[in-house]
């Protein structure tokens, strides 16, 4: 595909005020007010003192649940790489793969501990006194810990009834909390499970001190007002952090993060890609473009973003697949506009077509100007950054030469540049290029001499006047 970059200042002002992280209370509503002011795109929100769109910490599962993933296989250097790249992000936790899992899960657990990373390290293990004896030895900041709680899971999978889970998750809480770091207690398959169930548990394990209770879509059947609904539930039965897991199967994974946020949770699970078990879970280039959206300002505090492509690219090679082309921020697409009446607006002021600034992330903005969609605007811009002088009227005809041309197929930006020329040339010498023959014979010819020192010295002069 043909691309211009566009020309226009993309710089997106914002004067508002960085969050205030004092307490908890003035955190949250200084966030909300942040979040009201800093709404850089002028669309409404909903906000309200439950609401952590502000203020949320990422809990990066790549080397977790995106081990989970059918093609993933990470060797230790993998991992170590991965887990400084997702460190220089800035995420707040990395959850990696259980130390009971392997012995070389073990090991590659206490070798992430031992890099002295910025972010914790905590590991994921199944409610159970010997994977938490493993755990607690490995060096890590911190143990997620799920047991499954709804009925297929207690007919299917373990067997166990609510007041055997329950004894279990308070032992293991205790002892993992006994040895001074981090617990989480979560429910497997939370949104399938009963919801008497499910707050009585979490009443139980914030009782005895955990740091964190989860909520698991895990088989990503909930919606995002079902998901509201469960954490602003839960959000009045406990007084601990909330983390949020939530798989992709229907595509609401990002969407339900971001309720989930508003409902009142604190941490929400990502994977790089979204690689994880089946489809996976939120991308990390995803939830946090969402983010963004809502509140530019502390997301560009919080997150190194021009570091998210080194991310993917160094995942998406580790597990062997493509950048999806549609992929927020860093798809092939992402930042390419196309239809004359968008590449317009573009050009004059970014903010029409975009709420996201392709450069905050180290991207770039593409105007595609080959089409049958193109318009005249697009192709003065181009002309101009060729440093090729033509009036209005000469760049609407030229317009129209590329139209006709893109109608037969989408033209390259070479094609593109070949017509401009032509026409530069072609009215400089007083010849008529609105006619078909004379343009088609001076843009053979021109295609005939590209590349030969007539054309480049041509276009070094043009350049030169520019
Ligand atoms: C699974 C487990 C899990 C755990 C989520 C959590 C899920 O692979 O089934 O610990 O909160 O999706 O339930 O990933
Ligand atoms: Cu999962």
């Amino acid at each position: 595909m043909q691309r211009i970059e566009g020309e226009a200042s993309q710089e997106v002002k914002n004067s508002h005020e960085a969050v205030d992280n004092s307490s908890a209370v003035s955190r949250t509503r200084v966030a909300n007010q942040a979040q009201d002011n800093v709404q850089p795109f002028g669309a409404s929100r909903y906000s309200d003192f439950l609401s952590n769109v502000s203020n949320f910490k990422i809990i990066e599962s790549t080397l977790r649940e995106g081990e989970q993933f059918a093609n993933a296989f990470f060797d230790t250097e993998t991992k170590i790489r991965i887990a400084k790249a997702l460190d220089n992000f800035g995420v707040d936790c990395i959850e990696l793969t259980s130390p009971a899992a392997s012995e070389q899960s073990r090991k590659d657990c206490e070798a992430i501990c031992k890099l002295g990373l910025r972010c914790k390290v905590i590991t994921h293990i199944r409610c159970h006194m010997d994977d938490a004896r493993i755990a607690v030895e490995t060096g890590v900041d911190g143990v997620d810990v799920v047991m499954g709680t709804s009925k297929f899971l207690r007919e299917y999978s373990h067997g166990k009834d609510m007041t055997y889970i329950t004894k279990a998750a308070v032992e293991v809480i205790s002892f993992v909390k006994s040895k001074g770091i981090e617990i989480r207690f979560s429910t497997e398959d939370s949104f399938r499970s009963d919801l008497v169930d499910l707050l009585s548990i979490y009443q139980v394990v914030d009782k005895v001190g955990v740091n964190r209770v989860g909520i698991a879509d895990t088989v990503g059947v909930a919606n995002p007002r079902q998901v509201y609904d469960l954490v602003r539930t839960l959000r009045g039965v406990v007084g601990c952090d909330i983390e949020c897991h939530f798989h992709n199967d229907t595509g609401c994974a990002i969407a339900n993060a971001y309720t989930a946020l508003e409902a009142g949770a604190t941490h929400i699970d990502t994977s790089v890609l979204g690689i994880g078990e089946r489809n996976g879970i939120p991308s990390l280039g995803g939830f946090i473009a969402r983010m963004y959206a809502a509140n530019r300002e502390y997301v560009m505090s919080k997150y190194n973003l021009k570091a998210l492509r080194d991310v993917e690219d160094l995942v998406a090679d580790a597990v062997q697949v493509q950048i999806p082309f549609n992929n927020p921020v860093t798809g092939y697409c992402a930042f390419t506009h196309k239809a004359g009446i968008h590449a317009k607006a573009i050009l004059a002021e970014p903010k029409t077509y975009e709420i996201i600034t392709p450069e905050d992330f180290g991207m770039n903005r593409y105007v595609h100007i080959g089409s049958r969609l193109t318009g005249w605007n697009a192709v003065k811009s181009r002309s101009k950054q060729l440093g090729l002088e033509l009036t209005d009227d000469q760049v609407k005809a030229a317009t129209n030469r590329i139209k006709v041309m893109a109608d037969i197929k989408d033209q390259t930006m070479e094609d593109v540049d070949a017509v401009l020329h032509v026409f530069h040339r072609a009215i400089k010498n007083g010849q008529d290029v609105g006619h078909d023959s004379t343009f088609n014979r001076l843009f053979q010819q021109h295609i005939e001499a590209r590349g030969t020192d007539a054309i480049a010295e041509e276009e070094a002069e043009a350049q030169a006047a520019k």
